[in-house]
């Protein structure tokens, strides 16, 4: 069977989004509660981005975690040497490889990549540790540039070649086909994808990342990072748990929920209403259609068992879409008999009562008790 590891970069790429700061604690937990988890690296800043960072690159090492720690580090010296300072796992390098990053950024030819990469690489292998090359901005590079670098940083010894869309440019297919290419052109190299979701592909870019041969996907926790951020966490699981479910069999996604609950606390917002799994409404069914199958077998309209993330369904029935079905289901919950011609008169009194706003579900228990208790003097 194929492997496949999860990059989770929140404390990285994710402290690139606008409303990200976290302290030493929050890193600290984050870490934990990724590694509880069971993702296979965690990817934190470089040591020199500030003293506080350094100093939680080497807290998260002490914690003897099973994730590996890398640090994302520029592939410049001064980076690198900070980084071998510490104690992480390994290097990811990046580089800018396209036109617009190589003039409008660092301004090397790609000769001068080259020259400058492939002795960094060859020094952070002589120390054992891991090296991951990315050439930054991968969608929008010349291929014979990319092959150009790749060449030789596999020669210095990279185990895994990275391949970004920074700017969140590619289709699922352009993803696929430089991913196939990568892939058999260095049959021997993992091959990272880490997509941007400017256009909205990014978990879809992933999934074909990893169908067309990549071996390790990025993601952060609820997707945040730069601009609109990347591929989210509990995209990419839902896409495994339905399509390759032995690729999670070491996760414990029980733990997904209460994490990203904690993420969205530290960064002071709401888990958005569209997250796979996490989304407060995930698994809420609300057209009758809906909660008349959902409630026959749940399986009608969901792919995810809510059980198996700690979470639970939830049939919504105060909205004006509101079906019989679901309101005598209700009714037999609160512990009345009702004929099914009293639940045809209740439903549809709901549904009035619903042209005027959806009800809670408290607000509905309210509503049949009362509805309940004056039936007797009701006219149908
Ligand atoms: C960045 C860019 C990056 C790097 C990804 C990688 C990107 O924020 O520094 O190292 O593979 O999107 O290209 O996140
Ligand atoms: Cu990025």
């Amino acid at each position: 069977m194929r492997s496949l590891a999860i990059l989770d970069s929140t404390l990285r790429e994710g402290e690139q989004f606008i409303k990200t700061f976290f302290t030493l604690e929050q890193r600290v937990q984050i870490a934990r509660w990724l590694d509880r988890l069971g993702v296979t690296f965690i990817e934190l800043p470089s040591p020199i981005a500030s003293p506080e960072t350094r100093d939680s690159i080497q807290a998260i090492c002490a914690l003897g975690l099973q994730s590996h720690i890398v640090t994302h580090v520029r592939c410049v010296e001064a980076d690198v040497l900070a980084a071998l300072e510490t104690n992480v796992y390994g290097l990811n390098l990046f580089f800018g490889t396209s036109t617009e990053l190589r003039s409008n950024s660092h301004g090397r030819r790609i000769e001068q990549i080259v020259q400058q990469a492939v002795p960094l690489i060859q020094l952070i292998r002589t120390t054992g540790r891991y090296v991951r090359f990315s050439a930054e901005d991968a969608f929008r590079s010349d291929l014979v540039d990319l092959l150009t670098i790749f060449d030789a940083v596999v020669e210095a010894g990279v185990q895994r070649i990275g391949l970004p869309d920074t700017v969140g440019i590619a289709t699922p297919r352009q993803v696929e086909q430089l991913v196939s290419l990568v892939a058999s052109r260095y049959p021997g190299v993992g091959i990272e994808f880490h997509g941007h979701n400017d256009t909205g592909c990014a978990i879809a870019n992933a999934i074909a990342a990893f169908e067309a041969g990549a071996d390790c996907l990025d993601v952060t926790v609820m997707g945040i990072g730069e601009r609109n951020g990347i591929a989210s966490l509990s995209g990419i699981i839902s896409q495994l748990y339905i399509h390759y479910p032995a690729l999670l069999a070491r996760y414990d996604l029980t733990q997904l929920m209460e994490l990203e609950q904690y993420v969205a606390e530290c960064l002071n917002i709401n888990i958005p209403y569209n997250m796979p799994i996490t989304a407060p409404s995930a698994f809420t069914h609300r057209a009758g259609v809906h909660t008349k199958a959902v409630l026959h077998n749940p399986n009608a309209y969901e792919i995810l068992n809510p059980t198996d993330f700690g979470l639970a369904r939830h049939v919504d029935i105060g909205s004006r879409f509101t079906g019989r079905y679901a309101v005598g289901h209700r009714a037999v919950f609160l512990g009345l008999q009702l004929t099914s011609d009293e639940v045809v008169h209740l439903t549809q009194a709901l549904k009035e009562r619903a042209e005027h706003g959806s009800l809670s579900d408290e607000e509905v228990n309210t509503f049949i008790l009362a509805w309940y208790e004056q039936k007797g003097s009701l006219i149908w």
